[in-house]
């Protein structure tokens, strides 16, 4: 006899792009996920999606909480129960609390895979006392996020249906890597919009392009300044949207001048003639788009280059119109996850002392303070916590109070589905932050490099394991529904119980009254009338109607209530008010290649998945990619082990030789370690041998200003043939 398959609705939190699939649910398991039937959504899935399955019943998952036995990093676990746990480590943490004060807890966390937690971590540390969060989103996103709200008050979000022209710079989807935004730009081709690449190595979207320009890495800021300058020149800008909504045009137009083409070019490496049909391409299309890129969130410039961005889009009229970029605000009728964060619980002091906001304040309490009255005055909420990433510390200062007690000590660490060792730059420093940690607890499916010098690892549940209501990372204001498919393994457990219980052992339970993160998104959903169930039952999807040109009712929520051309709150924090070309320091000659990290392996999501036997057998090896011409200088050759070397370090990677790469160029991959690898200090599963992480520096000539984030597009680099390393 057959048994029917039962289908759910989820959404896929294997990578952070969440598409919507089907979970096929057989006798309480599940069986397959499959793509959405739904025309719009059915070409939705990557091999990430569809492995996810195997990798959450892989015999090396963790499923019980695990307390460590001998030194730190020793590879030493014993079984003991989540009471045990949680306990102790509400005990331990108690007595770094007593005797450094709460800002002596550190949290990281990317929130992408484990947002179902409804902002319950920052709740945690808010009504603790402790300003000290830190996040991937620092490096994705959500700067960017930061950056575009002191330009007009919120984080646009592209509207590819209606598009003219789209431009990347370096954003790269493909059919395996966001592959939602794949799709989205090949229909908005396929409907005539025009595609413009920025990009040094001749990528997948170049080899699409209408117009691909190979700019030199780490000259995006330069080129939004070509290209303003084309556009300003010509007068291809909306001059009444300019004159109405915006300050500081004429500052912003005498810097813009100061770019001509001929110095645009030189610093680009691109022609001017084809930086100038770039300009006026994107210019005259009618409602186009940048979609948000994390190219131009990993760079020196990188402040400036996203303010060029805002800019852009802003002085060409495409603000909150059909095909340009619209400014959502929150959904009206549920309660924003920003609100549950409770940022108006942690008192002023503790804001002050929030890591990082001192020198680089940009996505710090600190910094966004200004907007605070605007935002209430547009979108009804002070705080506006979009992608996560406007409430920040920063992640080296954060690293190095860990490591060294400056300005103050920070003594624990807590981790929750981040491989924070590896995904952060400097990963000597963190090594030595956690090292000098009284207390590092992990929530985690796997033995990562992390959670091996962890105090605790506690086992996490997965998407398939738990609902979800997604509120599109605070961004989007489309609500999306995932249902629990499926019980979680052994003694998985959620974020959210996690947060709850460890409240409720140090005294703060009245923040959390809610049993489940059911009953909490049944509150977040008071003014539907419905509760989660319901919803869950009701919608996968919940939006409210499109509205454009919003500004016209409420103005922009910056403190001028305009487009911030020139930035009163940067001013005001004593930088630049206006975007800048900052040079590279001066050249190494040790040092005469460059390279970046990035172009996403399509098989794993960032540090993770390199377990699954499937998706690894397509990838075994971190590969560097660079130009048959560089490798034969180098003495190179394909397949051959290397030493990629920088001024923070080394790695080693296999060389793979390319002719899409430029000379002179090399690509490090992102995240690499090797579960089958020994554990435990010493290797710690080859990140020691492998991980990028090692080799991105953190000093001040590779920090961006404003956000003091760590610049990845072009640093300068050697490689050297293995034999010669190990001389
Ligand atoms: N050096 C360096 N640092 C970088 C980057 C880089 O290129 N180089 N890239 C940056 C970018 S773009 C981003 S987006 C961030 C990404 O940062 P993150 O999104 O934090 O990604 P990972 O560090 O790989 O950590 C994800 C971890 O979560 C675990 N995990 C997966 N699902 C779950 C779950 O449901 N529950 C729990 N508890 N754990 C889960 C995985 O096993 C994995 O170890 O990193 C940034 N940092
Ligand atoms: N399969 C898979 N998909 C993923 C991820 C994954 O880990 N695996 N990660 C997801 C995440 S968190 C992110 S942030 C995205 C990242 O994905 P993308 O935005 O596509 O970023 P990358 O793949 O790192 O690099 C994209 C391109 O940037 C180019 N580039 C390098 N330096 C520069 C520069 O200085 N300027 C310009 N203009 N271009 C440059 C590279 O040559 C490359 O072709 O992918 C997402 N999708
Ligand atoms: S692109 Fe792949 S990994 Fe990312 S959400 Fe979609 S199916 Fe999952
Ligand atoms: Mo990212």
């Amino acid at each position: 006899m057959s048994t029917a398959l039962e289908e759910k609705t989820v959404l896929c939190a294997s990578c952070d792009i969440a598409c919507q699939l089907r979970a096929e649910v057989d006798r309480g398991r599940v069986v397959r996920v499959k793509a959405h039937p739904n025309p719009l959504l059915r070409d939705n899935i990557c091999m990430k999606g569809i492995y996810a399955p195997k990798g959450f019943a892989h015999p090396d998952r963790l499923v019980h909480p695990l307390r460590r036995k001998g030194a730190r990093g020793s590879g030493e676990w014993e079984r003991v129960s989540w009471d045990d746990a949680m306990g102790e480590i509400a005990e331990r943490l108690r007595a770094v609390v007593d005797e450094h004060g709460p800002e002596a807890l550190a949290v990281s966390t990317s929130q992408w895979n484990t947002s179902t937690e409804s902002g319950a971590g920052r709740r945690f540390l808010n009504h603790l006392g402790s300003p000290n969060w830190i996040s991937g989103v620092a490096l994705c996103a959500g700067n960017t996020a930061a950056v575009n709200r002191m330009v007009y008050g919120w984080f646009p979000f592209p509207d590819f249906t209606g598009t003219h022209c789209i431009v990347l710079f370096g954003h790269n989807p493909r059919r395996h890597s966001w592959t939602p935004i794949y799709n989205g730009i090949r229909k908005a081709q396929q409907r005539g919009a025009k595609l413009i690449v920025l990009d040094p190595r001749r990528s997948e979207s170049a080899e699409r392009a209408d117009l691909w320009l190979p700019l030199r890495p780490g000259s995006d800021a330069a080129m939004c300044l070509g290209w303003l300058n084309v556009i300003l020149r010509e007068g291809l800008y909306d001059a009444e949207f300019v004159r109405e909504w915006t300050v500081g045009f004429e500052a912003f137009a005498d810097r813009v001048s100061e770019f001509p083409l001929e110095r645009v070019a030189e610093i680009t490496g691109c022609e001017a003639g084809r930086i100038a049909e770039a300009a006026r391409l994107y210019a005259t299309a009618g409602p186009s788009v940048i979609p948000w890129t994390p190219i131009t969130d990993q760079q020196r410039n990188s402040t400036s280059a996203i303010r060029l961005h805002a800019a852009l889009r802003a002085i060409c009229g495409y603000l909150d119109v059909p095909g340009g970029e619209l400014l959502n605000g929150f959904n009206p009728d549920v309660v924003p996850e920003t609100a549950i964060e409770a940022h108006d619980r942690l008192p002023r002091e503790q804001k002050d002392k929030q890591l990082g906001s001192d020198r680089h304040p940009v996505f710090t309490y600190r910094g966004t303070a200004p907007l605070a009255e605007p935002t209430k005055r547009v979108w009804g909420h002070e705080y506006a916590n979009i992608v996560m990433g406007s409430y920040m510390a920063n992640p080296s200062a954060t690293f190095r109070a860990m490591a060294d007690g400056v300005p103050y000590p920070v003594k624990a660490f807590i981790v929750l589905g981040n491989n924070a060792l590896l995904s952060y730059a400097n990963m000597k420093l963190i090594h030595r932050a956690m090292l000098n940690q009284d207390l590092i607890v992990v929530h985690e499916h796997m033995m990562t490099p992390t959670a091996q010098l962890a105090d605790f690892v506690l086992p996490g549940d997965s998407w398939l394991e738990r609902p979800h209501m997604m509120d599109g990372f605070g961004w989007s204001n489309v609500i999306r529904v995932s249902r629990k498919a499926m019980e979680p393994p052994g003694e998985c457990r959620g974020v959210y119980e996690f947060w709850r219980d460890l409240a409720h052992r140090m005294g703060l339970g009245e923040a959390f009254p809610w049993r489940t993160v059911e009953e909490l998104y049944t509150q977040r959903l008071r003014a539907t009338g419905m509760d989660w169930e319901t919803f869950a039952r009701t919608y996968e999807i919940f939006l409210p109607k499109p509205a454009y040109r919003k500004y016209e009712q409420t103005g922009f929520a910056t403190p001028s209530g305009r487009v911030e051309l020139s930035s009163s709150i940067l001013r005001d924090l004593g930088f630049d008010p206006l975007p800048y070309w900052r040079e590279a320091p001066p050249a190494d000659p040790r040092f005469p290649l460059e390279l970046f990290m990035g172009v996403r392996e399509d098989e794993f999501f960032q540090t993770g998945q390199r377990f699954i036997p499937e998706l690894r057998a397509r990838k075994p090896e971190p590969q560097c990619y660079l130009h048959p011409a560089d490798a034969a200088e180098w003495r190179v050759s394909e397949g051959e082990w290397i030493d990629v070397e920088t001024r923070a370090g080394r790695v080693r990677l296999q060389a793979t030789l390319r002719d899409d790469m430029p000379k002179g160029l090399i690509r490090v991959p992102h995240g690499w370690w090797k579960p089958e690898a020994p554990q435990g200090e010493g290797e710690l599963s080859g990140a020691w041998a492998h991980a990028d992480a090692q080799i991105c520096p953190d000093d001040d000539d590779f920090l961006d200003r404003e956000q003091g984030i760590p610049h990845f597009k072009g640093v300068p680099a050697a490689i050297h043939k293995l034999e010669e390393a190990r001389a």
